[in-house]
């Protein structure tokens, strides 16, 4: 099963989940190093943001190892906190380690993809309401032109936001992230100054004088599956994909917002606040490229008891657990990696055929440390067939002409995790957070090299 030449094989992660250093060498707060602050004890085994990987000492070792696995692509992220902790003035300690870390991977042949923004709103702009107050778009903006002009000369790929439907969902719809409230009017308005942001991120792209590299948006495409041919399951299934995928696909790739959205929101009183401008600024500032991360997919049906005007997405489709599904047993979400194609060809038809990459992928294991043999290694068949399967379904959607240009596992290093910390890992590498941060290649790290080695596998 071969890729096409040039097919990038690259692993994934973000600033706030690796640096560590979280108060440290001039980085101010986020949402997630305060509200750690405040309640530690909803963090699993209280481990917050300060407790990561330390990969601001240690991303030389593992840009080694790396190299070692012979990976080409790297994706992570800026911390907004730690290049302008206030907002406005730079820290020049951050330049010099931004700029020093994505040298040491263009030193080994890796390519750099640096997203800006991965979950982590810096706290003083959290004071100020977030992503709910406009003035965070004109704060991006002068984030992205600064990061721009500080890292332009070394960045391949650059990204806006990753999954922004993630920090809507988790923080205005449920209680996972910060703020943690549930308030669908408020959910809809700070959709909307992030969609705003995103475009103003790409508009000061285009502004730059840099030109050899491209732009995009990472979003969690999952497409939604209904139960069933009911036209209510069906209409829960439209709806699903309106608010969960093509609220972002569209305005990035098409430059517009559905119609068939912006009736929906109207209808249920949701509409945000605008401005006039905002519709050309949307048209003129697509993207170049898409990035995609997929886990599992979404399976709805209609909302048993909805409210009207809804008050939350509940009223408008349901998930539901799919009789036929299969179950990862370490993390406990579904498996299916027929997604994988169905998004491929979404991307051919639905978009232009733009090209686009998996920016994530992967498989959690829960307490996986526990497998290590007494050399500390872990024999993880269950990733590399875990890793084939999707692989299998990408290729086939390939070979029907969709122009996916790469895939990124998540991750390299085992890595902390929002409110899970260190429960669930990921990676092709283990770390051991009480022997000093050691790295150790599992069995799935040696297979993914020999998979890029050969392009593709038997
Ligand atoms: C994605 C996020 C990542 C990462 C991953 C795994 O949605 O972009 O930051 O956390 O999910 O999820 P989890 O760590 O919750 O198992």
């Amino acid at each position: 099963m071969k890729f096409p030449k040039g097919f990038l094989w690259g692993v994934a992660t973000s600033a706030p989940q690796t640096e560590g250093h979280s108060l440290e060498n001039g980085k101010s707060a986020t949402t997630w190093d305060k509200w750690f602050s405040l309640k530690p004890e909803i963090f699993n085994e209280n481990q917050g943001p300060a407790t990561t990987n330390n990969t601001y000492e240690m991303y030389p070792e593992d840009i080694k190892l790396m190299k070692k696995l012979h990976i080409t692509s790297y994706r992570t992220s800026i911390s907004w906190a730690r290049l302008l902790p206030d907002g406005e003035h730079l820290n020049q300690e951050a330049v010099t380690f931004y700029r020093n870390y994505f040298q040491e991977m263009l030193n080994n042949g890796i390519r750099p993809t640096v997203n800006l923004f991965h979950f982590d709103m810096p706290w003083w702009l959290m004071e100020k309401g977030g992503w709910e107050n406009k003035e965070a778009i004109t704060k991006f903006y002068f984030y992205a032109q600064t990061a721009f002009a500080q890292f332009g000369d070394l960045v391949t790929d650059w990204v806006t936001f990753n999954e922004p439907l993630v920090h809507i969902e988790m923080g205005y719809l449920s209680h996972y992230h910060y703020p943690a409230i549930v308030d669908f009017k408020k959910a809809v308005q700070v959709g909307y100054n992030t969609l705003m942001a995103h475009v103003m991120a790409v508009k000061a792209y285009r502004e730059s004088n840099i030109r050899h590299s491209r732009i995009g948006i990472i979003l969690n495409v999952t497409p939604a599956y209904a139960r069933s041919n009911d036209p209510q399951d069906q209409t829960a299934q439209n709806v699903a994909d309106l608010l969960l995928s093509k609220s972002f696909l569209d305005p990035a790739v098409h430059g517009v917002i559905p119609e068939e959205l912006i009736q929906l929101l109207k209808k249920h009183q949701l509409l945000p606040e605008t401005r006039k401008k905002d519709l050309d600024l949307i048209q003129q500032n697509t993207v170049d490229f898409i990035g995609i991360n997929y886990y599992q997919p979404l399976r709805v049906k209609a909302p048993s008891n909805p409210r009207f005007p809804a008050k939350d997405t509940t009223d408008l489709f349901e998930q539901y657990e799919w009789p036929e599904r299969r179950i990862n047993p370490y993390r406990g979400w579904e498996i299916y990696p027929e997604a994988l194609y169905d998004i491929a060809m979404i991307m051919k038809t639905q978009y232009s055929n733009i090209p686009w990459y998996v920016s994530e992928n992967g498989m959690g294991v829960a307490d996986e440390l526990r497998y290590a043999n007494k050399d500390g290694q872990i024999n993880d068949q269950y990733r590399i067939d875990f890793i084939k399967e999707h692989l299998v379904q990408l290729h086939k959607g390939i070979t029907q002409g969709s122009n996916c240009c790469g895939y990124h596992l998540w991750t390299f290093v085992d890595c902390w995790s929002w409110l899970n910390g260190y429960r669930n890992r990921y990676g092709l590498v283990s770390l051991d957070l009480d022997n000093n941060y050691k790295r150790t290649i599992k069995k799935s790290g040696f297979w993914y090299r020999d998979l890029i080695d050969h392009n593709g596998f038997e």
